[in-house]
Parts: C-alpha cells; sequence; structure tokens
C-alpha cells in the first residue's frame, strides 16, 4: 500500500519476487485483524464504554497535557476531540494488529492454525481493557475471522510463497475481511448505545406541549439562527464516549457534611409528583468562542434539589459548598447557595433525557457556565471548605455566573434590499433588558427586536413568591433590519436585566469565559 505510484509494476505476480514477501503479507493480514476486531468490538456495543477503543481514548486524553487541552479548545474546539479520537482508534486497531501479528507468528511457529490463535489473542486483549463480554468475544471473533479468510487458499497458516499468486490472495482476502467486518461494524454499531428502554418514551405530558407552542410562537422569525428551543443542542464532555448508566441501578447519594448519608433511586426523584415541574434553562459553556454555538436552550423536566434534600430532612445550612460527582469521573465544586436554586432535571423537550445530555439525571445550576450542570450525576458531597474541579484543576474558572452576551449569527439579505441582522443574547438569570446593533463599526447604536421572553416553568416562582412572569434563566433572540449601500462593520451588544452594558473589552474563554462585542464586516 505504500507503494509509490512507479512501483506498481513490481507487484506482478512473480514468484521470484515473493520471497521478501512474508512480512509485509503477514503486516497486512494483522491489521486487517486489528481493523476487524475494532469493527466487530463496535458492532457488538456500539459507542458505549464497553468499545474496546473507549478506554483507550480516556487514556489518550488523560495523557495529553492540561495545556495542550487547554489550547485545543480554544483553537480547535470539537476538532480537538475528534482529533483525539482518531488517534485512539488508530492506536487501538494498532494493538490489535499487534496482538494478531503475534499470534500469526505463534501459529506458524508450531504449525498450526492461524485463526484460533488470532482470535485468543484478540479476546486477551479486548479483556485487558473492557470487561464487556460481548465486546471481547465479538473482537476476537472479528481477528480471527479475518485471520482465517487469509488463510483460505493461501496455504494455512504458513506463508506459502511458493504458490504462485498466493500471498496476494491471502492479502486480498483478509483485506475484503477487514472491509466487510468494520463495514458491518460501522453499520450495526451506529444505533447502539442509545437503545436504554425507556416505558416512559413517546407520550409527552400537554404541559409540555402547550410549553414549546409557546416557546415556537415567540421566536423571532429569522433565517439561520436557532429557534427559542434549540433544534440542535451542543454537547461537551470530558470523555469521547459518554458513559451508558442503567436507570434501575443507578442512584443519586448525598454524602459529606451530613449526618447522614441518603441514597436516592430514580423512581423516587421521577415520582416526587408534588415536585415535578418544567422549566426552560439555557446553557452556555465557558470554553466557548465569544461567537460561539455553544449556547442553547431547552425545556427540561425535573424536580428542585431544595425539595429532595427538604423531603429527606438533610441540613446543609452552615456549609459553603458541594461536590458534584458523575458517572464519568467527572466532578465539579461550587456554592451550596447556588445548588439551592438547582434542578435534577430527567426528561428534556418532553423525551427522556438523552445519554449524550445526562441520562439518566442531570443537574441544571440557573445563571452558571454549562461545567458544573453535571450530566450522569451520581452524587451530591456537601463540603465544609472549598475545593476545586475537574476544570478548575487545570487553570479555569467556570463555576460562576455566566458572562452576558449578544451573538451575531445571521446576516440575511432580505427581497426588498435590506440587510436583517440577528442571533441570541443570554445573560443568565440577570436577564436581558435590550439588545442594541450599531452598523457602522460602534459609533451609533439602534435598539434591536427582542423576542419575547420564555414563559416561566410550571412552577418557577418569581420574587415575591408567586408564579414567575417568566423562565428565570434562559436566552431571548434578536433581529435588526436596516438599509446599508456599502460594506460596514456590524457590531451587538446587550445589557442585562440589571441594567448593566456587557464590556466591550475582548478576552478569552480561558480561564473565566469570553467577554467583548461581537462584530463582523457585512456587505451590502
Ligand atoms: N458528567 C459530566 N457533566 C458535564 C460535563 C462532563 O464532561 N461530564 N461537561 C460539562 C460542560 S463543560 C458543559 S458546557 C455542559 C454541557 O452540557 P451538554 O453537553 O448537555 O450541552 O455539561 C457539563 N456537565
Ligand atoms: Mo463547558
Amino acid at each position: 500500500m505504500t507503494d509509490g505510484p512507479g512501483e506498481s509494476a513490481n507487484r506482478s505476480d512473480t514468484p521470484a519476487e515473493d520471497s521478501d514477501r512474508p512480512l509485509l503479507e503477514s503486516a497486512v493480514v494483522a491489521a486487517s485483524a486489528g481493523v476487524a476486531a475494532v469493527g466487530g468490538s463496535y458492532a457488538a456495543v456500539g459507542f458505549t464504554p464497553a468499545f474496546v477503543a473507549a478506554p483507550v481514548s480516556d487514556f489518550v486524553v488523560a495523557s495529553t497535557p492540561d495545556a495542550v487541552i487547554t489550547w485545543s479548545i480554544q483553537t480547535l474546539g470539537n476538532l480537538g476531540s475528534q482529533l483525539g479520537f482518531l488517534l485512539a482508534l488508530a492506536l487501538t486497531v494498532g494493538l490489535f494488529a499487534l496482538t494478531s501479528a503475534v499470534g500469526i507468528a505463534l501459529a506458524a511457529r508450531f504449525e498450526v492454525p492461524a485463526s484460533p490463535v488470532v482470535a485468543v489473542a484478540g479476546v486477551a486483549a479486548a479483556l485487558a481493557l473492557t470487561g464487556a463480554a460481548a465486546s471481547t468475544l465479538a473482537a476476537g471473533a472479528s481477528a480471527g475471522l479475518v485471520a482465517g479468510l487469509a488463510s483460505v487458499g493461501g496455504g494455512a497458516n504458513r506463508s506459502d510463497s511458493t504458490v504462485p499468486g498466493a500471498p496476494r490472495r491471502r492479502v486480498l482476502q483478509a483485506l475484503a475481511g477487514a472491509f466487510a467486518v468494520g463495514g458491518t461494524g460501522a453499520v450495526l454499531g451506529s444505533g447502539r448505545g442509545d437503545e436504554i428502554p425507556a416505558p416512559d418514551d413517546g407520550s409527552v405530558s400537554a404541559d409540555v406541549e402547550s410549553l414549546l407552542g409557546e416557546a415556537e410562537g415567540r421566536s423571532l422569525d429569522v433565517e439561520g439562527i436557532e429557534p427559542l428551543v434549540s433544534e440542535q443542542f451542543y454537547q461537551v464532555d470530558i470523555n469521547n464516549v459518554d458513559p451508558t448508566v442503567d436507570r434501575e441501578n443507578w442512584t443519586l447519594r448525598v454524602t459529606g457534611a451530613v449526618e447522614e448519608d441518603v441514597e436516592f433511586g430514580y423512581d423516587e426523584i421521577a415520582g416526587m409528583s408534588e415536585s415535578v415541574e418544567h422549566r426552560f434553562v439555557t446553557l452556555r459553556c465557558v470554553g466557548e468562542g465569544l461567537n460561539g454555538k455553544k449556547m442553547d436552550t431547552a425545556l427540561w423536566t425535573g424536580v428542585p434539589v431544595t425539595d429532595l434534600l427538604d423531603a429527606a430532612g438533610i441540613d446543609t445550612s452552615g456549609n459553603c459548598c458541594v461536590m458534584l460527582r458523575a458517572a464519568d469521573d467527572y466532578f465539579e465544586e461550587f456554592p451550596l447557595s447556588a445548588l439551592r436554586n438547582g434542578f435534577l432535571a430527567f426528561e428534556m423537550n418532553g423525551r427522556r433525557l438523552p445519554r449524550s445530555h445526562g441520562y439518566p439525571v442531570r443537574a441544571l445550576i440557573p445563571g452558571h457556565w454549562g461545567e458544573i450542570n453535571v450530566k450522569w450525576l451520581t452524587e451530591i458531597e456537601v463540603l465544609e471548605r472549598e475545593a476545586k474541579g475537574y476544570w478548575e484543576k487545570r487553570g479555569w474558572h467556570g463555576t460562576g455566573p455566566v458572562n452576558t452576551v449578544a451573538k451575531l449569527h445571521a446576516v440575511n439579505h432580505l427581497d426588498g434590499g435590506e440587510i436583517q441582522v440577528g442571533g441570541h443574547a443570554y445573560a443568565g438569570t440577570r436577564g436581558i433588558r435590550k439588545v442594541e446593533v450599531s452598523t457602522d463599526g460602534g459609533a451609533s447604536w439602534s435598539e434591536a427586536t427582542l423576542s419575547d421572553p420564555l414563559p416561566a416553568g410550571t412552577g418557577e416562582r418569581g420574587p415575591s413568591g408567586g408564579r414567575a412572569e417568566s423562565a428565570e434563566d434562559a436566552w431571548r433572540q434578536w433581529e435588526y433590519t436596516y438599509e446599508a449601500a456599502a460594506p460596514h462593520e456590524v457590531v451587538v451588544r446587550a445589557t442585562d436585566g440589571e441594567g448593566t452594558l456587557q464590556p466591550s473589552e475582548e478576552s478569552e474563554s480561558f480561564p473565566s469565559g469570553p467577554t467583548g462585542w461581537v462584530s463582523r464586516r457585512v456587505e451590502p
């Protein structure tokens, strides 16, 4: 495969030239078996922690220096983690190619068929990576299968270079096998992992339906921006492969500075019928670019954290903070006061929480950066003294309230020749008072049209205790239409509900979130 273009003529099946090929031939067969092993595992378990590449990916992330990760988050965004995963995938294929090569060599040495030896070697390697039976067996069997395919008609386990054409046929058979198993795996595996049974799926409550309807009705008609309830909700995780949590065996523990540890099951939480509410909440990642797209809104169903703590008689008074822990070994620390306004969500837009967003239960902490909205939540540890969370150990300061932002995501040239600009504005629980647009680089400003605020959730209380007027922690859309004859600079800025204009000074996302006014050059 690495032959230069001019060398292809040498690929003729001249028997004399095959004598130095056994090594290359075995290497290709081993690599094919490696691809097949990974494909087989994927076919069996999909993109779950049982996939053989998942622990390798965790290893890659864990061994990447923090400075590189921070740089990658800021400059590469999602591409960084995608590249990291590709690297992990390549390493995993390499690992299985290596064990297959050892298997082929051993088989040749002892003159036994290669297929079972390669299969056993594959099983051993897979077992070292994941304890999952289906994944392990599929990886081993697939590697063995390809090694077997390669030996059919090709002189069994030995590299039979005396049979003209045999080595080439073996190589082709191995490659075809890798292609077939890898391809089948890709197809079979892509649907797996999200098939956790959820008996309550399918029916959306009338409350949810009406709230989603209101959100749709209040969304501005601007081409190129997300409606008030996002169609594509961003996702940010420390690991490339999300945990698969079994809801029946899942528990949420409250530990630390409490009289006694308390444990809740899923049904206990979802079954708090007096407390279950639907709330619109926006999340924004501290690591995103100023005009990035890691900011989205959903209608979440869950219970207020205080209801749960109070019902269980858990006294948290007098403590400073909490550490939330999760099934993916993520942990974040923040003030107890923030948790007291928090929400434990188990549905998103009327459907059970997707695995990617924290199934079965995640925390939503109003007004704070996304990172403390812990997914796959397993433990609330009450702390008497401050500690550092996952990202704070890496230099970030992302546990506080979000910065105010107005994004500029749409520039539309309308039929009548006018220009329409639009986007979203968000300031956490401070709310958005106004968005202003400048079409002359900041010299003069006009007020943009804002979407009506999203409605309050079913249980959201206002300052005076009665039902709130609008969602406490949700974004708004803005839109501005104007005429222009020459190229110009559009600048956008928001003022929060407390009357504070967002700072114009630009800062990058590290360590405490981006700031500044978004600007963009627009051609008429
Ligand atoms: N368990 C866990 N929770 C997590 C994370 C994580 O990696 N693991 N990432 C956090 C970050 S940095 C953000 S911005 C939000 C993103 O939530 P989303 O993926 O549902 O959009 O989840 C937070 N909660
Ligand atoms: Mo984040």
